[in-house]
């Protein structure tokens, strides 16, 4: 069963999701899907993708200056020539986009668009056995207490062989 403020989290979360959900279906998986797992440099190798005028490999000063002038442009909604920090934010929740989506679709085990309560609170799943390996890893510390030294064998077998058997085979 689900709190009820767990209900709250996931109806403030849908909005989102919802978003999310149909850009993805209108074929940003496949960019995205490529970038797995590099986090921020997969949206700095879509920065350079989308700057590199010439499309040489390369990224100069002059086409990173051009594309960031085009974005402001972009993004400057209310087109005053400026960035207001709202539509800074649109710009920013672009860029971190691949990232982002890479964190949804981690959560979104069985890859159906929709993290449920279930997969939502993996991680915390995740982190009970975690602790319960660490508990048991901890109870296992006390038990070599007394560590058996190489030396301390010797002696012992010294002392066990004063009968003399194992003397004559060397
Ligand atoms: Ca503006
Ligand atoms: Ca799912």
């Amino acid at each position: 069963m689900m709190s009820p403020g767990m209900m709250g989290a996931i109806g403030a979360m849908m909005p989102m999701m919802m978003r999310m959900h149909g850009q993805m279906m209108g074929g940003g998986m496949g960019g995205s899907a490529m970038m797995g797992g590099m986090g921020a440099m997969g949206s700095m190798g879509a920065i350079m993708d989308e700057f590199d005028a010439d499309q040489d490999g390369t990224l100069t000063a002059d086409e990173l200056r051009a594309g960031l002038t085009a974005q402001l442009g972009e993004y400057d909604a209310d087109g005053d020539g400026t960035l207001s920090l709202s539509e800074f934010e649109a710009l920013h929740a672009a860029m971190i986009r691949p990232t982002m989506v890479d964190r949804f679709q981690a959560l979104d085990e069985d890859g159906d668009g929709r993290v449920t309560g279930e997969e939502m609170t993996a991680p915390a799943d995740r982190f009970a056995r975690m602790q319960k390996m660490r508990e048991a890893m901890q109870a296992q510390i006390p038990a070599p207490v007394q560590p058996v030294r190489p030396g301390t064998m010797m002696n012992d077998s010294d002392s066990m062989m004063d009968g003399g058997t194992m003397m004559d085979d060397n």
